[in-house]
């Protein structure tokens, strides 16, 4: 369990596939602007296999990596990078838990996603997390 923290962090939220295609990146990128965190880094990005594993190395022995890989390069996504006190954790609270229909109304995926595997959107889980991922991304930013 996330605690927000009261240091500036920077946190890497990621539209996937799904959130683009259905048109969802207007009312995303809003929920952020209106909580107050600030947009330093954003970018279309088709991601190539080879970053797609490594972004979700941890989940590498899961049964559902394959098709996990095979979801978030299947179109562009969008990439951004949030700045703010405490936004990893905000970030996850504003987003919801990971499979949709236990997300809570009010969160990303309680309003808008049905499925854990079209889920809508990424956010880093912690600070030192939030600072590898734009890092990794960071020549695409
Ligand atoms: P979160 O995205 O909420 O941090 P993680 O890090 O546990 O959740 O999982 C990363 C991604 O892996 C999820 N966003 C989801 O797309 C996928 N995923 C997680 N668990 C499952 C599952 N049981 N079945 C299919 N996909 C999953």
């Amino acid at each position: 369990h996330l605690v927000a923290s009261l240091e500036v962090e920077q946190s890497y939220i990621m539209i996937k596939p799904d959130g683009v295609q259905r048109g969802l990146v207007g009312e995303i990128i809003s929920r952020f602007e209106k909580k107050g965190f600030k947009l330093t880094g954003l970018k279309l990005f088709q991601c190539p296999q080879e970053l797609a594993e490594e972004h979700y190395k941890d989940l590498q022995s899961k049964p559902f990596f394959p098709k996990l890989i095979q979801y978030i390069t299947s179109g562009p996504v969008v990439c951004m990078a949030w700045e703010g006190v405490g936004v990893v954790a905000s970030a996850r609270k504003l987003i919801g838990a990971t499979n949709p229909l236990q997300a809570e109304p009010g969160t990303i995926r309680g309003d808008l996603a049905v499925q854990t595997g079209r889920n809508v959107i990424h956010g880093s889980d912690s600070p030192e997390n939030g600072k590898r991922e734009i890092g990794n991304l960071c020549c695409i930013l």
